[in-house]
């Protein structure tokens, strides 16, 4: 990379990377540094066990990959940081007070009931214009209430805003996380203190907002030594929800195309410019999700690779490396390729499949209890898996179409499972629709071009932007096979 670079923390539900990042010439330039597994940690906790994320873990893996950086490329100009939503560290006096939850651990069904309890879901609905998922942060911080968590707390931090306070000293809240707390007004898009009131959350639990684009801070001088960087680089805040991230890296087509943002999660939906918070809307559990430049990703978590690598770890057994398990993957899909014999389509939204565990049986019983043949061998389970996740897109789609009045054309499937070929075909055969596959890293590409904005290295709106990684990724195009025999 040549001396004008930023730097871009993207931390995945399975695993983080350290990437370097530029623009010249109307091209981006990309150049990975480092990658390292995420791996939750389980921990006896009283009563049983709570699932957490390794945060120290991780943050020395970014320290390390930021500290390679910067022997690459002295010339770094900014960082970001980026991750998976709604999770958060509770603080007092600036010191972290225990492990931040893992959005899949099982406690938060009783904060949902606790939140309902106080707040009818419609209501809710109408404030925030998220989508009921049962780990949003304001469930999760219910429990915490409950069990008197909260008690010792001054301050809760989203992982990325924890991520950038240990840098800089800083605390502040990201906007477009923010977003997913299920604490902040969908219309003004400034914290519903009255809602946190009704909670019994304090009006100040999280820091005050800051737009992607914005400073956060310089690098603390025992942060700068430890890396080896002059103290004071910025660090810049970016779409710090990695899909806000993913998002601002679609190369639409049309302005009418959908996109699919998938890795652990299948993120599918379209960019509005204002939030739709009818009751059909939320009927169909649609969620309203502050983007970056004030956008609004309509759009519904489907489950996604996660059910892959669920069941990769499940047949490779306790103790395999990271490494391992991608090799498998590629043989695992060109089996699933070659699959003839029908294969079930299953529920993939089943909240059976949230939690980690042995998928594949969660397949077969849940084919069992309704009288269909379960998935012979991994092969089978892989294209079952495949196959119910293009199904799932199909009718999210459809949704789309009914409640924003869009006619939906193409489909954008950006991240990791645009490498899927398997996934990206069976999604334009069940979709009927084009689909345009890249760039495979669209969250680390949407936090490296938002710090360049803000570095003076690029200008421009999302259009121009998006222009740039349609001029540098060429998507792969897959048509409908509508011969195939598919339903
Ligand atoms: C994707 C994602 C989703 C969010 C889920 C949990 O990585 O950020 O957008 O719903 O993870 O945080």
């Amino acid at each position: 990379a040549a001396a004008a670079a930023v730097a871009a923390v993207d931390l995945g539900a399975t695993s983080g990377r350290v990437i370097l990042g530029g623009v010249s010439g109307g091209r981006i330039r990309m150049r990975h540094v480092a990658r390292f597994p995420n791996q939750p940690v389980r921990l006896h906790e009283g009563n049983g066990p709570g699932l957490h994320w390794n945060i120290t873990e991780l943050y020395r893996s970014l320290s390390a990959g930021l500290a390679q950086a910067f022997r690459e490329e002295p010339g770094v100009r900014s960082i970001g940081v980026d991750s998976w939503a709604v999770d958060y560290g509770l603080l007092r006096g600036g010191k972290l007070l225990g492990l931040p939850y893992h959005y899949r651990d099982e406690r938060t069904a009783a904060g949902v009931q606790a939140v309902h309890a106080a707040l009818p879901p419609e209501e809710l609905y109408s404030r925030s214009g998220l989508q009921h998922l049962p780990f949003n942060t304001v469930f999760q911080l219910a429990v915490d209430r409950e069990r008197g968590d909260l008690d010792m707390a001054d301050r809760a931090l989203l992982v990325p805003d924890l991520i950038a306070y240990w840098l800089t000293g800083r605390e502040v809240t990201e906007e477009t996380n923010a977003a997913t707390t299920g604490l902040l007004d969908a219309r003004t898009r400034q914290w519903d203190t009255e809602l946190m009131a009704r909670l019994g959350l304090a009006g100040d639990l999280f820091a005050p907002l800051i737009a992607p684009g914005e400073r956060i801070g310089g690098l603390l001088p025992a942060v700068a030594a430890e890396l080896g960087v002059p103290a004071g680089l910025p660090v810049t805040a970016v779409g710090s929800h990695d899909t806000a991230s993913a998002v601002v890296a679609v190369p639409f087509a049309d302005e009418d195309a959908a996109f699919i943002s998938s890795g652990t999660w299948s993120l599918v939906g379209v960019e509005l410019p204002s939030p739709v918070l009818t009751a059909e809307s939320q009927a169909a559990n649609f969620t309203n999700e502050g983007g970056v430049d004030g956008r609004i990703r309509y759009l519904k978590n489907v489950s996604g690779l996660w059910l892959l690598s669920e069941s990769i770890r499940t047949w490779d057994g306790p103790g395999a490396t990271d490494a391992q398990h991608t090799s498998n993957l590629a043989g695992l899909i060109s089996q699933a390729a070659a699959v003839t014999a029908p294969v079930p389509v299953f529920d993939v939204q089943d909240e059976r499949f949230t939690a980690p565990g042995d998928m594949p049986a969660r397949i077969a019983a849940w084919c069992e209890e309704r009288g269909l043949q379960p998935p012979r061998g991994r092969a089978e389970t892989v294209r079952s898996i495949l196959e119910s996740l293009a199904a799932a897109y199909a009718d999210v789609i459809e949704q789309i179409e009914r409640l924003t009045g869009r006619s939906i054309r193409t489909v954008h499937v950006v991240g990791g499972g645009s490498q899927n070929t398997l996934l990206c075909q069976l999604t334009a055969d069940r979709t009927g629709r084009t689909v345009f596959a890249g760039p495979v890293e669209a969250t680390a590409i949407g936090n490296v071009l938002i710090q360049a904005r803000a570095a003076g290295l690029v200008s421009g709106g999302l259009e121009e932007l998006r222009r740039l990684v349609a001029q540098t990724f060429e998507p792969v195009r897959y048509e409908p096979r509508v011969a195939a025999g598919v339903p």
